[in-house]
């Protein structure tokens, strides 16, 4: 018996997330830690199942973007060290500091309240400061400003200066002018620091994109995201071909209704498709309320039976419709919205230029309704998720897993 009722699942294959890890160990320097980005549950395919394969196949650290998202890894038992990359407002310290989670700086009043805070209730502090050299968003731009931060941090007790870093806006294009602009300034800053007496802690400024291409700008650790998860930063930096990655995430379901419709029957919300006559249509529990787009209405396809099979009339909430021009289709059918059944494949980045944006979004996108199965060498090894934790407890005995 499975762990959950409705039959939509998503299938993450960890030796896929182990093959991925191992790929950019061998392509990166020996001295250059693996620091896995874990944030928006592992991209979508689950944070703590996810972080303790990375950590087992290579990286030594974890990323993630908010605090809370730190305290869900550190209640799955995680130990390793993890890096908040985002703003962490002033109250919320507390938890960084009895958790001993690393936080993200970029201002000295920040720094000047945490220091307040320390020495009030005592403990300890460990802060990456995060530099701006061309991304816009969060950061420290200015020389000056980045000396004055770290000349206070380094005075303030309780308060380590565990890390400096910058993060790339365009390091996965061909046109690397502004990639290098970017690093060079990171370098600048880097020798302002030195000259002013400084020792360096943690440099860190590669995500994925930067790591296949740039290796060489390794420093102390690398940010892998996208990578982990076997997917490109785009389709440039796949057609390098530097590094091999293996997509881990499938999508499945299996036909819930089949019927075969009379010519005119009309199909779906808005009666925007019209069936043929005696055209076998099939019904598929997963829809827009799952993360699976609506745009995909009339658009998209899913794999049945090895052969690709069209989504007719508009997704639903919960529910999609499938022509099925040849061979009989039976309730219970496996079907593949993401990912390969037979020779056929749905890319997550071919349903991300079919939606007209990048394949990061598209598997950010599939919620909490959806369990994630996580396989091993072909076998199920665990279950996250959703509402089907409703119904673990007694079923994942009955299952064996
Ligand atoms: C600051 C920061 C991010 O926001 C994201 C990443 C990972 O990027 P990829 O998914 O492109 O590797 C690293 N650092």
């Amino acid at each position: 018996m499975k762990p959950f009722a409705r039959d939509t699942w998503i299938e993450i294959d960890l030796d896929a997330i182990a093959s991925n890890v191992q790929a950019l160990r061998r392509h990166i320097p020996s001295h250059t830690q693996i620091m896995a980005v874990v944030k928006a549950d592992g991209y979508g395919h689950g944070s703590t199942t996810i972080a303790k394969e990375a950590l087992s196949n290579g990286a030594s650290r974890l990323a993630v973007a908010a605090l809370d998202e730190a305290l869900v890894l550190r209640r799955a038992g995680i130990t390793a060290p993890i890096l908040v990359l985002g703003y962490t407002p002033i109250e919320a310290i507390t938890n960084a500091i009895h958790e001993n989670i690393e936080l993200t700086v970029y201002h000295v009043d920040w720094v000047e309240e945490a220091a307040r805070l320390l020495q009030a209730e005592g403990g300890h502090l460990a802060l990456h400061v995060k530099v701006d050299t061309g991304m816009g968003r969060i950061g420290v731009r200015e020389e000056e400003e980045v000396l004055k931060l770290v000349e206070r941090i380094n005075s303030s007790a309780g308060i380590e200066w565990a890390g400096i870093f910058t993060h790339f806006a365009c390091a996965d294009e061909e046109d690397t002018t502004h990639v290098t602009e970017q690093h060079v300034r990171f370098q600048q800053l880097l020798t302002v620091l030195k000259e002013a007496g400084n020792m360096l802690p943690l440099v860190h400024c590669n995500n994925t994109a930067a790591a296949i291409l740039f290796p060489e700008w390794g420093y102390d650790l690398i940010r892998l995201g996208i990578g982990l998860y076997g997917l490109y930063p785009s389709l440039y930096v796949k057609q390098q071909g530097r590094v091999t990655l293996t997509p881990a995430l499938s999508l499945k379901s299996r036909i819930a209704h089949i019927k075969t419709l009379p010519q005119k029957a009309s199909i779906s919300y808005g009666a925007t498709y019209y069936a043929d006559s005696n055209e076998q249509i099939a019904t598929v529990p997963i829809g827009y309320g799952d993360g699976f787009s609506r745009q995909l209405s009339n658009r998209g396809s899913a794999i049945w039976s090895g052969k690709r099979v069209p989504i007719v009339g508009r997704v639903c909430m919960d529910q999609i419709m499938l022509s099925i021009p040849e061979g009989t289709a039976n309730v219970g059918d496996e079907v593949v919205l993401y990912g390969r059944q037979g020779q056929e494949e749905i890319s997550l980045d071919e349903i991300a230029t079919l939606l007209g944006t990048i394949n990061y979004e598209i598997s950010c996108m599939l919620n909490y309704r959806i369990p994630r199965v996580y396989v091993r060498n072909g076998q199920y090894v665990g279950i996250c998720h959703g509402i089907a934790n409703n119904f673990l407890q007694e079923s994942r005995k009955k299952a064996g897993i």
